[in-house]
């Protein structure tokens, strides 16, 4: 079905306009509140060297990779500009992305003056960017990536700064835990935790003390890990145990959620270093076994490849401790955005948490949200109108709640802070 762009009755544009309007927390970000410094990325030139534009542009050049590393970042930048859109035509969700961010900040996209569009954000500091950024989005809440093994951050939290905005929570992320073992010994035993690589009981006890000391510091809404699509549960391997000796007793005793990221191949092409990753299929039976091994225990789960998403809108529907959330990352374009939000609504009714921005730098809010917003307005639109036809007349209030559901509460009820 065509995605329809405009108003065909007078219910349509009044869900469309309340979901312009409905304000939304956006739970899985790579966004940092102001106090963290170099952190937070915002600006022309971080908009451009996106890591999704970086891998888009070399599909235009022969560069060598390493050359595209060693230049600054305006350089870096103005590489992507010729590429991607004075030389071709800048279709791509990302390309479009960057020019509807520019447009809905009041600029002259017309001009194509790249200068021009720096010397406009130029005029701002970060808070009054922070400030407008969300204001434009209609995001209210932002929920960070967090991770206490990042020097820059792990100072931020130590020095007992990182809660200091009030707009931007925590998530507590952790995938080395789980992926990269010998590496988390290394940053455990710095941060003067008694851990070996060796699963000993000692070892098994300092884990969930660092999970339980960071998860209190960081007042972490939700324990956050991304894993490769061979992920299997239960097996016996390193990632099951740690899941079922370390961090399922740590979300039970903090009651937080789970938040499992599924199906990335990491540097598939290390040339492109964080642009080089990739989408792999996972196995569903994975989170099924873990729903139903720990039934008290919440799940935010959000899988990478495309086929995985319907048999995980099903599994949904078995479990009431899984909550499916956004289109993430390869999925985080139009028509699947489209073809998830529709079959996830005739699936699960309003239950599921529909989009996550993901972003990396901070005017993406404006694009991510603003796609996705007409998209999915357009989908419950689609669904209301079939209500119509049968008489059954939603309300003004029930549209409201509707959409609140979708883009704050489900997300806030799910943590029991509702
Ligand atoms: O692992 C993740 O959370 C992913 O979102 C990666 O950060 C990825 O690089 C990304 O930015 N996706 O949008
Ligand atoms: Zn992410």
């Amino acid at each position: 079905m065509a995605i329809s762009h405009e108003p065909t009755s007078t219910l349509r544009s009044t869900v469309l306009r309340m979901t312009e309007q409905m304000q939304v927390t956006d739970m899985h970000t790579h966004l940092f509140a102001p106090q963290f410094g170099e952190l937070l990325l915002w600006g022309v030139d971080e908009l451009l060297i996106y890591h999704y534009l970086i891998s888009e542009s070399f599909r235009w050049s022969d560069e060598e990779y390493e050359t595209f590393w060693s230049w600054s970042k305006k350089e870096q930048a103005d590489f992507i500009w010729q590429r991607l859109f004075i030389e071709h035509s800048p279709v791509s969700e990302a390309a479009n992305g960057f020019l509807t961010v520019l447009h809905r900040l009041g600029l002259n996209v017309g001009s194509r003056n790249l200068d021009e569009y720096r010397k406009a954000f130029a005029s701002r500091t970060v808070n009054e960017q922070v400030d407008a950024v969300m204001e434009a989005a209609g995001v209210s809440k932002i929920v960070m990536t967090n991770d206490p093994f990042d020097p820059v951050e792990q100072k931020v939290w130590l020095e007992g700064k990182g809660g200091a905005d009030p707009r931007f929570y925590a998530a507590l992320r952790v995938d080395s835990l789980l992926n990269d073992w010998p590496y988390a010994v290394r940053e455990l035993t710095q941060l003067g935790y008694e851990v070996s690589e060796e699963w000993t009981e000692r070892t098994r006890e300092e884990t969930r003390r660092f999970l339980s000391e960071w998860v209190d510091r960081m007042k972490a809404l939700y324990l956050a890990v991304s894993m490769p699509g061979d992920f299997a549960y239960p097996v016996e391997d390193h990632r099951n145990r740690m899941i079922d000796e370390v961090m399922i007793p740590v979300c039970a005793e903090k009651d937080i959620p789970f938040a499992l990221m599924i199906g990335v191949r990491r540097r598939v092409n290390p040339l492109l270093r964080s642009a080089g990753d990739m989408s792999m299929r996972s196995d569903v039976s994975a989170v099924e076994a873990l729903c139903r091994r720990y039934p008290k225990q919440k799940f935010l789960v959000t899988m990478l490849a495309r086929e995985n998403q319907h048999e995980l809108a099903v599994l949904a529907r078995k479990f009431r401790n899984l909550m499916i959330f956004g289109c993430w990352w390869f999925l985080h374009i139009e028509s699947i955005v489209e073809e998830m939000t529709r079959f996830r609504m005739e699936l699960l009714g309003t239950s599921m948490i529909p989009q996550h921005s993901d972003c990396r730098v901070l005017e993406q809010l404006i694009y991510k949200w603003g796609h996705s917003r007409r998209i999915i307005g357009n989908v419950l639109a689609d669904k209301y109108e079939r209500l119509q036809a049968s008489g059954w007349q939603v309300t003004d209030e029930e549209i409201a709640r509707d959409l609140d559901d979708l883009f704050n509460r489900n997300f806030w009820r799910f943590l029991g802070r509702e």
